[in-house]
């Protein structure tokens, strides 16, 4: 009997290597499963999703339901939909309703990011801190005017002079902190996109007003009793949805850049292999940088290197999961330890000193699993704290950054010695990358230094070397075995010459998986975007940074238009959205403003509408219509990249650049064949 308990108890754990693509993931799981600590993959074969809220149409937003309305079996060719809720509520307008506070939450989350670090940059501004500066004036420059910000003052005799940097910074502190609340008009930034976007935004009536109104607005009227028709709710999520991606997100990456510094590609390494045993290992983890920023800076200091070796370490190694770590990396080139799936595992180590996490993406297990070592877990968010008595909450104010930095570095240091005796498990992997590209780093590689701007790709794109552009971004989902869907996509779409923009835990992936590196190109590429990438000296998959920084890629995208050939409007850039294994709420806001700037995008995994399938057929077809992009979903990997790639060609047709590829792509044998005749 014993024993039967024990096997089922057994089968009841997760399969390392059905779980994971990865070494490194797999190895800690089996330590984790050895030292008897669960993980989210154990908890994945545990529990079940349920397969009601999973289709999107379980309406729980009062006290008479839950309302149920599994589709069942589905809909025989002409059958009417029968269900509906104790209100009335049908498929459709449940559906719309979850989706579009999926929206609101996801958004919600990219914004309030944003308006933090509106906070600390109108802080610097007023030069109320010492830890944070204005670092690049010139980007600083650049966003001013779309705050409607002068850049420059008339002398008396008529001449243009530079205002005072100063002054700048704290109007455009002011004029972007008034975006998330103000009365009248419209966001500013949404006249950042090609004019025919905006004009179709404006026609249909979905420019968002302010940031945090559209939120609560999609609050309001999925309440029991407002909204009901799937059509109006859904233009309510667009508004909000690009209330983040053209607002919050875009704000957040513009500031944050203009405090932290733009990237620059630089190199560094990727995966659990990163931590040192002889190290002080401190692993940041959530989502904004203003934290992670001055805890880099402190534990590079020489007082805190002198102080790790004081106490036995031979220096400080830091590390970052999920976006943060995206965002340490493309400025400081801090090594990532992983991606959202990673997480507890970084603990599972056991040489992991201290775990410091802020907003979203944290496991509440961490601080379960922190209880069976030595690590010590610090919340810093007054609006992220947990319930377990082993969490030490440090709440971080930019007021006093660099003490609160300290405070953290050191309880890391202090707590080296306490891991002695008792063992740590680093799986050695790890590979070199290649990250930080962005708009401005895009413009610089592949104009070169006489061109500067982006008529090199967009001639290579029209010459065919290059087929077309994929964003491919996202989280990782533990109902998927991990990275698998992301590297399958991202690898099927390079060998057919398809560019790859990354965000968010995909690059992470990508990184993992040694992707972000110029060599792939010769490996996994096409000839077209081999050659291409041989030539300028970058990677086919170019690390653009963190979620927020989606925002880089519509601005990519919107540079691409601008430099001409390519057509006027989004819409009719070769291009495609992915997130393969996407779980979180802020995934599905970035799928609603890709899909409303015009871009096809594909999701795979799971779809939280399939209960609906009329209002899941208005997000696939209907919004073509009306946006010229729509979602899709496809589970399977290699059929999810064909469908980007068949959507890229059909771009293409309708430019008239297919034949041109055809001519690039002919082979040598083609070639001489032709010259023959
Ligand atoms: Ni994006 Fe960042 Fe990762 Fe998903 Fe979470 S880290 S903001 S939500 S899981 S990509």
């Amino acid at each position: 009997m014993a024993e039967e308990k024990a096997i089922e108890k057994k089968a009841k754990v997760a399969d390392p290597v059905a779980a994971s693509i990865d070494k490194a993931t797999q190895e800690m799981i089996v330590r984790a499963q050895e030292l008897g600590i669960d993980t989210c993959f154990d908890r994945a074969v545990t529990l079940k999703p349920c397969n009601i809220g999973n289709q999107g149409t379980c309406c729980k937003n009062c006290g008479m339901g839950p309302c149920r309305l599994p589709l069942g079996k589905g809909l025989a060719e002409g059958e009417e939909d029968t269900r509906k809720g104790i209100c009335g509520a049908t498929p459709n307008t449940i559906a719309a309703r979850n989706f579009t506070r999926m929206i609101a939450a996801g958004a919600a989350a990219h914004s309030d990011h944003g308006r933090s670090v509106a906070e600390v940059f109108l802080s610097a501004a007023r030069k109320e801190t010492d830890a944070y500066q204005i670092k690049d004036t010139q980007k600083l420059l650049d966003i001013a005017p779309y705050f409607n910000v002068a850049t420059t003052v008339k002398s008396e005799d008529g001449q243009d002079l530079d205002r005072d940097i100063d002054e700048i910074a704290l109007e455009v502190a002011e004029v972007a902190l008034r975006e998330w609340g103000k009365e009248e008009g419209e966001l500013l930034y949404l006249k950042r996109a090609p004019q025919p976007r905006y004009e179709i935004w404006k026609k249909l009536g979905v420019l968002p007003r302010n940031i945090d109104r559209e939120v609560v607005d999609i609050m309001h009227r999925t309440h029991i009793g407002v909204d009901q028709d799937y059509k109006n709710l859904m233009k309510q999520g667009t508004r909000c949805a690009l209330a983040d991606g053209w607002g919050g997100s875009m704000m957040a990456t513009d500031l944050q850049d203009v405090l932290f510094g733009t990237p620059y590609p630089l190199q560094s390494e990727a995966n659990l292999g990163i931590m040192k045993d002889d190290h002080v290992n401190i692993i940041i983890h959530g989502h904004e940088p203003v934290l992670s920023e001055v805890i880099v800076a402190v534990s590079q200091s020489q007082e805190m290197i002198d102080y790790a070796k004081s106490k036995g370490a031979k220096g400080i190694q830091m590390g970052g999961i999920c976006c943060t770590a995206n965002e340490i990396l493309q400025r400081h080139g801090v090594p990532l330890a992983g991606t959202f799936l990673q997480q507890e595992l970084a603990i599972v180590t056991g040489a992991c000193d201290a775990m410091v996490v802020d907003v979203q993406c944290v496991f509440q297990n961490l601080a379960n699993v922190a209880k069976c070592f030595h690590t010590k877990l610090i919340t810093t968010h007054p609006m992220a704290k947990m319930e377990q008595d082993n969490v030490i909450h440090i709440e971080f104010d930019e007021h006093h950054a660099l003490e609160d930095a300290k405070k953290i570095v050191k309880l890391a240091i202090d707590n080296f010695e306490n891991r002695k005796g008792k063992g740590s498990f680093i799986p050695q992997y790890k590979s070199p990358l290649i990250a930080g590209f962005g708009v401005e780093s895009i413009k610089y590689h592949l104009g070169g230094t006489w061109r500067g701007d982006y008529f090199t790709l967009n001639d290579n794109i029209i010459n065919g070397r290059i087929r077309g552009i994929g964003a491919v971004v996202g989280c990782n989902n533990v109902r998927t075995r991990h990275n698998e869907g992301h590297i399958t996509v991202v690898k099927e779409l390079i060998k057919n010459d398809v560019i790859v923009l990354t965000t968010g835990c995909n690059a992470i992936a990508c990184a993992m998986e040694g992707l972000l590196t110029p060599e792939t190109a010769q490996v996994y590429c096409g000839p077209g975007l081999a050659e291409v990438c041989e030539v300028v000296g970058i990677p086919p998959v170019l690390h653009m940074g963190s979620c927020v920084d989606n925002s880089r890629i519509l601005l990519a995208a919107t540079e691409v238009v601008r430099a001409g050939g390519l057509g006027k409007d989004l819409s009719e850039v070769p291009a495609a959205g992915s997130a393969p294994e996407w779980m979180s709420e802020k995934a599905i806001s970035i799928g609603q403003y890709v899909v409303a700037s015009g871009v096809y995008t594909v999701f795979g995994t799971t779809f939280p509408t399939s209960g609906a399938p009329v209002f899941q057929d208005y997000l696939f077809k209907g919004h073509e219509q009306l946006y010229g992009g729509m979602w899709d979903f496809e589970p399977d990997p290699i059929k999810h990249a064909h469908k980007m790639i068949a959507h890229i060609d059909k771009k293409r047709k309708a430019l008239g650049i297919d034949k041109a590829r055809e001519r690039v792509l002919m082979s040598m044998e083609d070639r001489q064949k032709l010259s023959a005749a």
